[in-house]
């Protein structure tokens, strides 16, 4: 299959997250798509493309106005006061606070995110857009026929709801790619949410609506990031009620017990029967990983891209997280490697 890959992802490339009461490197670094893109040439899984333009309308679709004015502009109104160091927050509108927006940038910080691990750089925001743009382009390639397509970006995006960044996510590309089929084709969407962590943002974002199916596998929130959403009596509401599923799995889940989520989400997708299917492709579940608890082996990420494979839908897969920096490559292929001969 192709991948789209957007080169602009440089721009964004923080310094440090505040990890285990730390400053640290920060593990979402530019590196990791560079290696996946190289082992996506060495290995031949098809061609690579660059990202065409898709504008802002399809981004207003998913995130708040004022949220998205916020990210385009925090880090000119951040480097004014502190100068070239990254934006952090270290402040957050709690219980009993009052939930008005503080004209401070360090509020606005605050205000719009979940979390210290999520640095804003100079170049976060055309950074950011440039994943959206990557994952419209490859949305673009199944809605034309195409079998299967692959967004290759960074910063990830599941993490990231209507107006809140945190997770090292900003733009929540994959609901993007959702509304944006559902938008132009009256359709009906299953995102499939395999990264180690919740997507917490694409949960919320779709948790009303019947006409996006949101199932994500993933540490379970008593133990794991992002601890306050993704556990299982999180099942939708309103009209939307039945069509959020989760399966949260304890640290050291074996693949044995992966897989047996992923089956119980392989009948929920099919009796859903939707027209698209989109996988939040985080490879952290990996037994390798610096920051995770599952333990899953190179050989089981090609299990995993032949069961998607078998749910025999037009497929966009789009990259989430995983940090085994040397690894995440060729865990990456497997994936898409596997999809592609079970479907040909
Ligand atoms: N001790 C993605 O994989 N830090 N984001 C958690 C827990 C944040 C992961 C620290 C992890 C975010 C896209
Ligand atoms: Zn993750």
């Amino acid at each position: 299959m192709e991948t789209i890959f957007a080169q602009k992802h440089t721009l964004h490339a923080g310094t440090a997250e505040l990890y285990d009461g730390r400053l640290v490197d920060c593990f979402e670094k530019p590196e990791r798509v560079e290696l996946i893109l190289k082992h996506i040439r060495q290995s031949g899984l098809g061609p690579v493309g660059a990202p065409e333009a898709h504008g802002l309308d399809p981004l207003r679709r998913v995130h708040a106005v004022d949220y998205l004015e916020f990210l385009e502009t925090a880090w000119a109104d951040w480097s004014a006061l502190r100068g070239e160091g990254d934006a952090l927050p270290t402040s957050w509108p709690v219980r009993s606070f009052s939930q008005q927006r503080p004209a401070a940038i360090d509020g606005r910080l605050g205000f719009y995110s979940m979390d210290a691990a999520t640095p804003i750089t100079s170049g976060t925001w055309e950074a950011a857009l440039g994943a959206v743009d990557a994952t419209l382009t490859a949305l673009d390639q199944v809605q034309a026929g195409a079998r299967g397509a692959y967004a290759l970006v960074r910063p990830p995006g599941h993490h990231a709801s209507r107006d809140v960044y945190g997770g090292y996510c900003f733009l929540n590309n994959a609901a993007i790619a959702a509304q944006r089929f559902v938008d132009e084709t009256g359709g009906c969407v299953a995102i499939l949410d395999v990264d180690y962590h919740h997507g917490n943002g694409t949960q919320s974002i779709f948790y009303d609506r019947s006409d996006v199916l949101f199932l994500s596998i993933h540490g379970d929130p008593n133990q794991e990031f992002p601890y306050y959403l993704g556990y299982a009596t999180e099942q939708g509401e309103g009209a939307g009620e039945g069509f959020n599923r989760n399966f949260p799995l304890p640290w050291g889940t074996t693949p044995a017990r992966w897989f047996e989520a992923l089956r119980a989400a392989h009948r929920h997708i099919e009796a859903y029967q939707p027209d698209l299917l989109i996988v939040s492709l985080g490879v952290d579940t990996f037994r390798g990983d610096p920051i995770s608890h599952f333990l899953l082996d190179h050989d089981d990420f090609a299990r995993m891209g032949q069961a998607i494979a078998g749910l025999a839908l037009p497929t966009l897969f789009v990259q989430e997280g995983g940090y085994a920096v040397e690894e995440i490559g060729v865990n990456v292929v497997q994936v898409l490697g596997a999809f592609d001969a079970q479907v040909s």
